[in-house]
C-alpha cells in the first residue's frame, strides 16, 4: 500500500480555531466544538467549532455590513473576477493539502478528492471569467421612455451544503454568489467542514474583503436552522436531503424569501439493446460507484433491455467485484468508506429491505469486519437484480454504492419506468440510435440527461432538478439567476405629462 503522505500545507487547516467571520477566525460564542471523524477508521482526528444562532447572527450581520459598504457588491466586476482567479490559483497551489483533508474528512479515495479540488479551481476560474459578463437589458418603451433593466447582486446569501462533495459543491454555491457581488454566509455539513473553513481563509488572502465570505460550522439543527430562518438572509441556497430541504423551505416560506434547492434523486441509467455494451457497463459502474455512490446524481436505477439483461448484469458484477475498496489515502483506492456509521446503517437497511421485498443480492453488501474493514464504515459495491417498480429500493434514495437493476422490453416501457419516481435530477441513456436518444432527451423528466455518458458535471452548463429534486440551478450562467435580482429603471426622454392637467 502506498499511502499519500501528509502534505506540508495540511497542518494549517487541520484543526480550525474558529469560524471565519468578518475577515477573522472567530471562536464559537458558546465555546463548543464537534468531533471530526475519519470515516475509514473511526478515529477522531480534529474538532470544529459548533456554531449556534449567535454565531450565525454575527456572520449575517458582517455579511450585511460588507454588502452595504459596497467593497465587493459595488466593486468593478473585473476586480471581482481577478480576485476569484487568485482564489482558484491558491486552491491549485494548495491542492494536495486540500485533497488530503477532504479524504480524511469524507472517506473518499484520494484520487477522487484530487478531482474535487481541481474541479473547485475550475468552478472559480469559470465564475472569474463570468464576473464581467453579467449583462442587463435596455429597451425603448412607450411614451418615449428608456427602460433599463439592471442585474444587481441579490444581497446577503445563506448557503447550506452537504458532505458528499464538500468543497466542490460548496464552490457551486459560493463561486457564483461572489461572482455576482453578493456577501455569503455558508454553513458546511458538520461531517465535513474542514475544506470550506480553509477556503474562507484562502479567500481572504486572495483579496475577498472581510465580511464577504463567512463560513460558520455547526450542526444543521442549530447553525443550519438559524441560517435558514434568519430574516436578513435575502437568498438561501441549499443542497442536501429531501427531509431537510422541506424544513428549510418551510422556514423560508414564513419569511417570504427566495430559495434554491438541490435535493438529490433516484436517477435512471437506461441501457438499450443497441448500446455499445462494454461502454454502457463501464458507464453504469462509474455512474453508481463513484464517490461510494454518495452522489446526488448517482445512476442508482439501472434499466436494461431484457435481451441484454443477463450479459449486462454479468459485466456489472465483474466490474463491481474488481473495484479496489481500500483505505482512502491509499493511492490504489477506488472506493473509500461511507461518511458515518448512521449512514452506513441506513444503506444496509435499504439493502435488507430490498432483499425482503424480493430483490436478489448478486454481489456486495456490508464489508466483513476484518483487515482494513475492521473499523470505519465500509460497504462493498452492491448489485441488486429483480427489482420491481413496486419495491422501495426502486423509489428511495439509498445514497450508497448500491445499484438496482430492472428489465424493460420496449422504449415506451423504459421511459415510463425512468419517469416513475418522485425525483428528477439526472438520467443516462446508452444507445447507438440517434432518434431513440433524442426521444429520451425530450421525454425524460429530469434536469440533466447524459447520452452515452454518465456523471460529468462541467461548470459551464447548469445543474439542478425538477419534481422533488428541487428547483433553481447551480453552475453555468444560470446560477447568476439565483444570485442577482432585476431592477427596472424607467427614464423619461420626454417632458413629464401631467395626468391632471385637464
Ligand atoms: O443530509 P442533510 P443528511 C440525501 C441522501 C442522504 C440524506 C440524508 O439521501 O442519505 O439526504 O443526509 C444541514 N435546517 N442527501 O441527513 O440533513 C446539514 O447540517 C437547516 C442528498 O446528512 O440534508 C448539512 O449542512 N439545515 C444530498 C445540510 O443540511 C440543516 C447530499 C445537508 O444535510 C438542518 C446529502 C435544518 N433543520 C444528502 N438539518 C445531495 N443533494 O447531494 C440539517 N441541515
Amino acid at each position: 500500500m502506498t499511502t499519500a503522505p501528509v502534505p506540508p500545507g495540511a497542518a494549517r487547516f487541520l484543526r480550525p480555531r474558529g469560524h471565519v467571520i468578518d475577515g477573522r477566525v472567530v471562536p464559537p460564542i458558546g465555546g463548543d466544538t464537534l468531533p471530526v471523524e475519519d470515516p475509514s477508521t473511526g478515529e477522531i482526528f480534529s474538532h470544529i467549532p459548533a456554531g449556534d444562532a449567535g454565531d450565525v447572527a454575527h456572520a449575517v450581520q458582517a455579511a450585511r455590513a460588507s454588502f452595504n459598504a459596497g467593497t465587493w457588491s459595488r466593486a468593478d466586476p473585473a476586480h471581482r473576477g481577478r480576485v476569484l482567479w487568485a482564489l482558484a490559483r491558491s486552491i491549485r497551489d494548495q491542492a494536495e493539502a486540500l485533497a488530503w483533508l477532504e479524504t480524511r474528512d469524507s472517506g473518499k479515495p484520494i484520487a477522487e478528492a484530487r478531482a474535487d479540488i481541481t474541479g473547485t479551481a475550475e468552478i472559480l476560474e469559470y465564475y472569474a471569467g463570468l464576473a464581467s459578463q453579467i449583462f442587463g437589458q435596455t429597451t425603448r418603451v412607450p411614451g418615449n421612455n428608456l427602460g433599463m433593466v439592471l442585474r444587481e447582486p441579490a444581497g446577503v446569501v445563506g448557503q447550506i451544503t452537504p458532505w458528499n462533495f464538500p468543497l466542490y459543491v460548496g464552490a457551486w454555491k459560493f463561486a457564483p454568489a461572489l461572482c455576482c457581488g453578493c456577501s455569503v454566509v455558508l454553513k458546511p455539513s458538520e461531517l465535513t467542514s474542514l475544506t470550506l473553513l480553509a477556503a474562507a481563509e484562502l479567500a481572504l488572502a486572495a483579496g475577498v474583503p472581510p465580511g464577504v465570505f463567512n463560513v460558520v460550522s455547526g450542526t444543521g439543527a442549530s447553525a443550519g436552522a438559524a441560517l435558514a430562518s434568519h430574516p436578513d438572509v435575502d437568498i438561501l441556497a441549499f443542497t442536501g436531503g429531501v427531509v431537510t430541504g422541506r424544513k428549510v423551505l418551510h422556514a423560508r416560506a414564513d419569511l417570504l424569501r427566495p430559495t434554491q434547492l438541490e435535493l438529490g434523486g433516484k436517477s435512471p441509467n437506461i441501457i438499450f439493446a443497441d448500446a455499445d455494451r462494454v461502454q454502457a457497463i463501464a458507464g453504469a459502474a462509474f455512474g453508481i460507484f463513484y464517490n461510494q455512490g454518495e452522489n446526488c446524481n448517482a445512476g442508482s436505477r439501472l434499466l436494461v433491455h431484457a435481451d441484454i439483461h443477463d450479459e449486462v448484469v454479468a459485466g456489472l458484477i465483474a466490474r463491481a467485484r474488481a473495484i479496489r475498496v481500500l483505505p482512502p489515502l491509499d493511492e490504489q483506492s477506488q472506493m473509500g468508506a461511507l461518511v458515518s456509521a448512521a449512514h452506513a446503517r441506513k444503506v444496509a437497511g435499504h439493502v435488507e429491505a430490498a432483499i425482503a421485498e424480493g430483490a436478489s443480492l448478486r454481489c456486495g453488501g456490508p464489508a466483513p469486519r476484518q483487515g482494513h474493514f475492521e473499523r470505519g464504515h465500509w460497504f462493498l459495491p452492491t448489485v441488486l437484480t429483480d427489482v420491481a417498480p413496486t419495491h422501495r429500493a426502486f423509489h428511495e434514495e439509498i445514497f450508497g454504492p448500491v445499484i438496482t437493476v430492472t428489465k424493460f422490453s420496449s422504449d415506451d416501457e423504459a421511459i415510463e419506468l425512468a419517469n416513475a419516481t418522485e425525483f428528477g435530477l439526472a438520467a443516462g441513456v446508452w444507445t447507438a440510435d440517434v432518434k431513440r436518444a433524442l426521444r429520451c432527451t425530450q421525454e425524460l423528466r429530469s434536469g440533466y440527461v447524459w447520452i452515452n455518458n454518465y456523471n460529468p458535471t462541467p461548470v459551464e452548463v447548469p445543474f439542478g432538478g425538477v419534481k422533488s429534486s428541487g428547483f433553481g440551478r447551480d453552475c453555468g450562467p444560470q446560477a447568476v439567476d439565483t444570485y442577482t435580482t432585476w431592477k427596472t429603471v424607467l427614464w423619461s426622454l420626454a417632458p413629464f405629462e401631467d395626468w391632471y392637467k385637464h
